[in-house]
C-alpha cells in the first residue's frame, strides 16, 4: 500500500469505529460516547518527539521507543515510522449536561471519563490489530507495557506517551491556557494514537507555536477557563496541576465513585461553557 492508500484506510478505520460500532456507547444513557473524530499523522523521525525528552523528561517515549518495546526483536527505522492520530469530540448530549455544572462533573461526563475511555482503549487495540492483521507492524503506546505516569522534574505529572504532545505534531491542534488541547473540534476532547511501521505522508501543521489556537496567548483576550475551574487551578500564569489534581482526587472522584460504583477522575468543568469547547476559537471570524 502506498501513503495515500495508507491514509485513507487509517481515516476510514478510525471513522467506521467511532460512528458505527456499537462499543462507542455511553453505558447508562445508551448513546454515542463519542461524536465524529477528526484523525491527524505525524512522521515518526519529527525531531518534536526527542525534544520532548528535554520538554517532558527522559523518561517519555519516542515512536521507535514504543516499537521497540512492543517488537523488541526487531530493530525499526525511525525514517519508516508514523503516528495514527485521533480526536474524540464529547456529544451535544455531554456538553450540556456539563454546561450546567459549576462545582461538580455532570453524570454523562462521569460516565464518558469511563466508559468513553474504555472505547478509547477499545480503538486503539482494533487500529492497532487492523493493520498488524493487514501485515504492518503496529503499537498503541497507551496500551503498550509500561506505560504510566509520574512526577516529572520540569513538567509535574506526565505521562511516559503524552496524546496531546503527539497530537501536536500531527497538526491536530495546539495547547491552551488551561493546558486543555484545542483542536479544530474544540477541547471538550479525548485524543489517543497508534505507531505504525508504514511511511504516512505527515500532515502539516498550520500553526506557528504551541499555543496558537488559544485566544488568551494568540490574542490577548478571553480567560473564559479560569472563571470554571471551582479549585482555581487556571490563572494567568496558567494551569496548576497541583490544584485541579488534589480538586479532582479530593472532591470530583469520591462523588463520581458514588453514581459510577467505581473510582474515576473526572472534571473538566475547564472544556465547556468557553470559547473554545467546540472549535477552534481563533478561526471564528467576526463579519
Ligand atoms: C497526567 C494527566 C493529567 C494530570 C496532569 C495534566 C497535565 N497538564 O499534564 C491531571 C490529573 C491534572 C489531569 C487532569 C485532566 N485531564 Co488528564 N491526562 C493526564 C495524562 C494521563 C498524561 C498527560 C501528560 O503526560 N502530560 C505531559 C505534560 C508535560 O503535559 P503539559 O504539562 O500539559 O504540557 C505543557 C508543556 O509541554 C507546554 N509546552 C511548553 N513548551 C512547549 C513546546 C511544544 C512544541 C509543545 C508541544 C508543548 C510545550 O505545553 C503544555 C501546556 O502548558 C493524559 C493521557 C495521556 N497519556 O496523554 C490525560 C489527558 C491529558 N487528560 C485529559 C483530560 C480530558 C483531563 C481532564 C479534563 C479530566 C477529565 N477527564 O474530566 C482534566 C483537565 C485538566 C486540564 N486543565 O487540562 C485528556 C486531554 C483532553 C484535552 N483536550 O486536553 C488526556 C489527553 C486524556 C485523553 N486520552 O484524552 N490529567
Ligand atoms: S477558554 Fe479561552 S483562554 Fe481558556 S483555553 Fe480556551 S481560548 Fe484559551
Ligand atoms: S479539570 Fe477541573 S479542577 Fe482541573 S483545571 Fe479543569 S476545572 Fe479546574
Amino acid at each position: 500500500m502506498n501513503s495515500n492508500e495508507l491514509r485513507t484506510m487509517a481515516e476510514k478505520t478510525v471513522q467506521r469505529i467511532v460512528n458505527y460500532s456499537l462499543e462507542n456507547n455511553l453505558k447508562g444513557f445508551n448513546e454515542k460516547s463519542w461524536d465524529s473524530p477528526i484523525v491527524g499523522f505525524a512522521a515518526g523521525n519529527d525531531p518534536i518527539f526527542k525534544s520532548y525528552k528535554k520538554l517532558i523528561g527522559k523518561f517519555h517515549w519516542t515512536p521507535a521507543e514504543v516499537m521497540q518495546i512492543a517488537y523488541p526483536e526487531i530493530a525499526f527505522d525511525e525514517n519508516d515510522l508514523s503516528v495514527i492520530c485521533w480526536i474524540l469530540p464529547q456529544t451535544e448530549n455531554t456538553l450540556a449536561d456539563q454546561r450546567r455544572e459549576n462545582k461538580l462533573p455532570s453524570s454523562r461526563w462521569v460516565y464518558s471519563r469511563h466508559y468513553g475511555e474504555k472505547f478509547n482503549d477499545y480503538l486503539r487495540a482494533t487500529v492497532r490489530n487492523t493493520f498488524t492483521d493487514a501485515g504492518i507492524k503496529t503499537a498503541a503506546p497507551a496500551i503498550t507495557k509500561g506505560f504510566g505516569y509520574r512526577e516529572s522534574d520540569n513538567a509535574g505529572l506526565a505521562s511516559n506517551w503524552s496524546e496531546r504532545h503527539a497530537a501536536f505534531v500531527a497538526g491536530l491542534g495546539t495547547f491552551g491556557l488551561s493546558d486543555g488541547f484545542i483542536s479544530e473540534k474544540g477541547k471538550a476532547v479525548r485524543i489517543g494514537s497508534v505507531i505504525i511501521n508504514a511511511r504516512i505522508k505527515p500532515d502539516q501543521r498550520k500553526y506557528n507555536s504551541h499555543t496558537a489556537n488559544c485566544l488568551w496567548h494568540a490574542e490577548g483576550t478571553c480567560g473564559a477557563c479560569m472563571k470554571r475551574c471551582p479549585a482555581n487551578a487556571i490563572s494567568a500564569e496558567g494551569h496548576d496541576k497541583k490544584a485541579c489534581f488534589n480538586y479532582i482526587k479530593t472532591v470530583s472522584a469520591p462523588y463520581a465513585e458514588k453514581i459510577l460504583g467505581t473510582y474515576e477522575t473526572p472534571c473538566g468543568l475547564c472544556q465547556v461553557k468557553i470559547p473554545c469547547e467546540r472549535r477552534n476559537p481563533t478561526n471564528v471570524k467576526t463579519p
